[in-house]
């Protein structure tokens, strides 16, 4: 029986509520979480509010500290972590210890950055006086994170919220509450002082809602859909808290007619099914110039069908399950829905049921082709190992292709022309893009986001995350002596 961390202490939802999170792959169950309610969202603020004021005046690298001492945990701890990740939400293991790794990553770039968190020296205008900028924490920050990558996105959230002298009240998916768990027993094995951290599990109805309503959360960063971040802009708009969106993807691969076929190939296989097609930069379109067209069909579909699918405890399986029944659902339904839109099902296109995958979500590779850019199937975002093939002439072609979508996170171009590579990175529309590299598979040290309905404008991961994360002070020393009046004593006139 797992529980929340509320003010330093492992506790039940105050209701007694819980929910059964089961292994897709086994339909095992994994445990049992507190169905928490918005009475444990007010708890978990207070403490969080209290810890605040130690907390931010704890020296940058004392936090910092505490950064690497979770990152050598995470690190001493990976094979563990990775297989509880495995049975919290089906990933294969090569891809939870690569997930791990990334929050690893994460907490050695923050201890990096604790001792060099610079603000700027800026000349004034007037003599005998300096400017200069400081970083502040912002207060309690709420985070909400999703089930696909249920250990890189909650580091990518909590380390820069606390490096930074936040503190945190962390709800995980109810689809990967045991890693999220097993991370904060980590942090707490740290050294985090009481209060600074506090999980609660639990539903986004309630408690996702209560953490955008409540008035002493200043900031929240929010990872999952469009209709699910819309609402918590909303909520928290009236409040005026800041909020950082990180949405959904539909994300394309051009093939152009002077690409390494083979190369382009590995990429669409690991961009579209690794991880199950459930990640926002998952490659759901593969846009081709029609000279290379049918040949790079043939071979996208050979090698899908040969993606051996299974529990991934098993080390020798390169496929795991969809999350959950209800997720696998989805993906039927798109399916159906790109069959009844005339497009040709190349392979795949039903659950996988063979030996052991009985009693999980698993769904076979599935490729369309034949698909237009008017179709749902080449718009809308599915979370499953679905492709969808596009036709195009050229690279003005491809690239029109490629933008027409409502999303605008990862996109990737496998092409040897280095001009026409130049230009497509320039007209793309996307918030990261690849030359010769799959859609997936964003470092943890550069900006990490989209354009368009994929977010609201900023960025997880790098430097950029920690302006998500804490505001600018200005601070300005006049040592003249006398009153001087910016714009009016000023020495500098111009002609
Ligand atoms: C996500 O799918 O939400 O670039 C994150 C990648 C990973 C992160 C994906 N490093 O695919």
């Amino acid at each position: 029986m797992y529980k929340n961390y509320i003010n330093g202490k492992w506790q039940d939802a105050k209701c007694g509520k819980t929910f059964t999170k089961l292994n897709p792959a086994t339909g095992e169950e994994v445990g049992k979480f507190p169905l928490s309610e918005p009475e444990d969202v007010n708890d978990a603020v207070a403490s969080a509010k209290k810890a605040f004021k130690g907390w931010s005046r704890t020296p940058l690298p004392t936090r910092g500290d505490i950064m690497l001492k979770l990152g050598n945990l995470m690190l001493k701890n990976k094979e563990e972590l990775a297989r509880i990740e495995t049975q919290d939400m089906g990933k294969v293991l090569k891809e939870t210890r690569g997930d791990v790794q990334e929050g690893i990553d994460t907490a050695y770039y923050a201890f990096g950055e604790a001792r060099r968190f610079f603000g700027k020296t800026v000349p004034s205008e007037l003599p005998d006086k300096i400017c200069m900028t400081f970083h502040r924490p912002i207060g309690v920050a709420g985070l909400i994170s999703p089930w696909n990558f249920p250990a890189a996105i909650p580091c990518w959230k909590m380390i820069p919220a606390l490096l930074s002298g936040n503190t945190v009240v962390f709800k995980p998916s109810r689809e990967a509450p045991a890693t999220a768990a097993k991370l904060v027993e980590l942090l707490i094995e740290a050294g985090i002082p009481e209060g600074v951290v506090n999980i609660i599990h639990g539903a986004g109805t309630n408690v996702g809602e209560a953490i955008a309503t409540h008035p002493d959360i200043s900031v929240i960063s929010f990872t999952g859909s469009v209709p699910v971040g819309k609402r918590l802009a909303e909520i928290s708009g009236k409040s005026l808290k800041r909020i950082s969106l990180e949405l959904g993807g539909k994300n394309g691969q051009i093939v152009m007619d002077d690409a390494d076929l083979e190369l382009a190939l590995e990429g669409a296989l690991w961009g579209a099914f690794g991880t199950t097609g459930q990640r926002c930069t998952a490659t759901s379109r593969v846009i081709l110039h029609k000279a290379i067209h049918d040949k790079f069909v043939d071979m996208l579909v050979k090698r899908a069908n040969k993606i051996k699918i299974g529990y991934g405890l098993d080390e020798s399986m390169e496929m795991g399950p969809c999350v959950s029944e209800k997720q696998r659902d989805i993906v039927a339904k798109y399916v159906d829905i790109g069959k009844k839109e005339g497009a040709k099902l190349a392979c795949g296109g039903e659950p996988y049921t063979e030996g052991n995958c009985k009693n999980g979500f698993f769904y076979r590779p599935t490729i369309f082709t034949g698909v237009t850019p008017d179709m749902r199937i080449a718009k809308e975002e599915i979370f499953g190992p679905v492709l969808s093939v596009l036709k195009v002439n050229d690279l003005d072609e491809a690239i029109k292709v490629i933008n027409d979508t409502e999303y605008g996170l990862s996109s990737s171009v496998y092409i040897k022309d280095v001009n026409n590579a130049m230009k497509a990175v320039a007209e793309i529309e996307a918030g990261i893009t690849y030359i010769n590299a799959p859609t997936i598979g964003a470092e943890c040290h550069l900006p990490f986001g989209g354009v368009k309905n994929t977010g609201n404008g900023h960025r997880e991961g790098g430097w950029t995350v920690y302006e998500v994360f804490n505001e600018t002070q200005t601070v300005y020393i006049d040592y003249s002596a006398k009153l001087q009046r910016a714009q009016i004593d000023t020495t500098v006139t111009l002609k």
